[in-house]
This record gives C-alpha cells, sequence and structure tokens, in this order.
C-alpha cells in the first residue's frame, strides 16, 4: 500500500514544487532610460529597489552616447557593489540601444555613466 502510493506522493509534491517556482517567478525587468546631461535628468528613474534576479534594461532615451559602469572616475577608489558581487561596463550605448544586466546579489550597488561621469545612479537589490 504504501509503496504503491509513494508515486503519486511524489508526483503531487513535484506540482507543488513546480506551482511553487512560478509563484515566485522572475522579477519582471526594470527599466531606466538614459537622458543627455545632469539637467535632463540623467538616469531615470536614478535610484531603483528591486528584488534579487531582477534584469536591469538600460535604455538611451538621448541623441548622444552613453554607457553603464560600476567603475570610479578617481581609479584609486573601489567599486560600490555588494561583497563579492561583480561590477559592469556596459561600453557604448548608443541612442535608441540598449544594456541589459541581471542582478542577482542583494545589496547596493553605485554606477555612473561611463562617457558623462557626473551622471549617477543607484539600484538597491532587495533579498527575494
Ligand atoms: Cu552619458
Amino acid at each position: 500500500m504504501t509503496a504503491r502510493l509513494a508515486p503519486s506522493i511524489a508526483a503531487l509534491l513535484l506540482t507543488a514544487a513546480l506551482a511553487g517556482c512560478a509563484g515566485v517567478g522572475t522579477p519582471p525587468p526594470v527599466l531606466v532610460e538614459i537622458h543627455d546631461g545632469e539637467a535632463a535628468g540623467g538616469f531615470e528613474p536614478s535610484t531603483i529597489t528591486v528584488p534579487a534576479g531582477t534584469e536591469v534594461r538600460w535604455s538611451n532615451a538621448g541623441s548622444r552616447r552613453h554607457g553603464v559602469t560600476t567603475e570610479p572616475l578617481d581609479a584609486a577608489q573601489e567599486p560600490i557593489v555588494p561583497a563579492g558581487a561583480e561590477g559592469w561596463e556596459s561600453g557604448v550605448i548608443s541612442p535608441g540601444e540598449t544594456f541589459s544586466l541581471r542582478l542577482d546579489m542583494a545589496g547596493t550597488y553605485v554606477y555612473r555613466c561611463s562617457i558623462h561621469g557626473e551622471i549617477v545612479g543607484v539600484i538597491q537589490v532587495e533579498e527575494q
């Protein structure tokens, strides 16, 4: 009896596990627009709070080339990212182009435009 029930119980547990995964799911991507110049707002929004595992998409909404990097302007300083997390350097993002990145590690990330260093953004990643 027990032996016969086992497979169906296993199937039920598997179904529950899959439903649980679907319930938590992948958080929806979050869009950050890049605007020309600090006066125009720079990163919009400049500060975001997202759950771990979120894909952040930067979209160049301006007419100049931009980029996003965690490398500090002052090369002597350390990037501000959570311990154990990697920073990034997008390379050039031309007008109309996007750059995406999935952030899995919780903590604070500070980044800037790699071309216009005065434009800064902050991402707060929270444990899911
Ligand atoms: Cu820029």
